[in-house]
């Protein structure tokens, strides 16, 4: 029903790259953030890039357009598919992101709502709303949706059409699998995979819900 995306947010290179070795045959995508990067080097990319897997780069890039493309550039020169960025900055700094994902021949998704209780405090009152409708207008691939909130998703569905939804939030922050899983387009599974003690079977038990 969905893609099953690994979430890395380990920090050390050895741990890295055995956990995703062992989950390669179960997960659809890889997303490496800073806690790895920032750990390892951008050069982690390139390792977890001889799997195969499309890699997503979770640096919620928000800045002026300029410094956003220059960001999006080396991610994508790095080996990454594609680049999630924050909305807030705005309809610019978005399309600067979108521009250096298709020049790269990659994706860009766009935080519509994060997936944390605090997030509210921000993302409520038709902001995320907004955002969809930002993401339509400016040719980005997709949306981060809180799995946490899978009425807000069937929302945000409804404005985004045939763009994707990629949902974290499943797993360690309570999100239902069952129930997230015919709602989204990948399902983001980070500590409930790479902190269980057998990483591998630990993604397996979310094979009823792939695609
Ligand atoms: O709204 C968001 N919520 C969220 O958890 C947007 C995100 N990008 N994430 C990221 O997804 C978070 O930074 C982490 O890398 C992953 C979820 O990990 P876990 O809660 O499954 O361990």
């Amino acid at each position: 029903m969905t893609d099953l995306v690994l979430s890395l947010d380990v920090t050390d290179r050895t741990s890295a790259l055995s956990i995703a070795a062992a989950c390669a045959e179960e997960v659809d995508a890889i997303k490496v953030g800073y806690p790895l990067v920032l750990g390892t080097g951008l050069g982690i990319a390139r390792d977890l890039a001889d799997l195969g897997l499309p890699l997503i780069a979770d640096f919620k890039v928000a800045d002026i357009p300029n410094t956003n493309m220059l960001i999006c550039d080396q991610v994508f020169e790095a080996g990454f598919s594609a680049v999630i960025a924050q909305a807030f900055p705005g309809p610019d700094s978005i399309a600067a992101c979108v521009e250096s994902a298709h020049a790269h021949g990659g994706e860009c998704y766009v935080v519509a709502e994060m997936s944390h209780p605090g997030a509210l405090t921000f993302f409520s009152e038709g902001v995320p709303e907004a955002i969809c409708r930002l993401v339509v207008e400016n040719g980005a691939d997709g949306i981060i949706a809180p799995a946490t909130r899978p009425a807000r998703i069937k929302v945000l569905r409804n404005l985004i059409g045939e763009k994707k939804i990629l949902s974290p939030g499943v797993g360690a922050q309570g999100g239902d699998p069952a129930e997230v899983a015919p709602l989204v387009d990948g399902m983001i599974v980070g500590r409930a995979i790479y902190g269980a003690v057998d990483p591998a079977a630990a993604a397996r038990a979310y094979a009823p819900y792939r695609r």
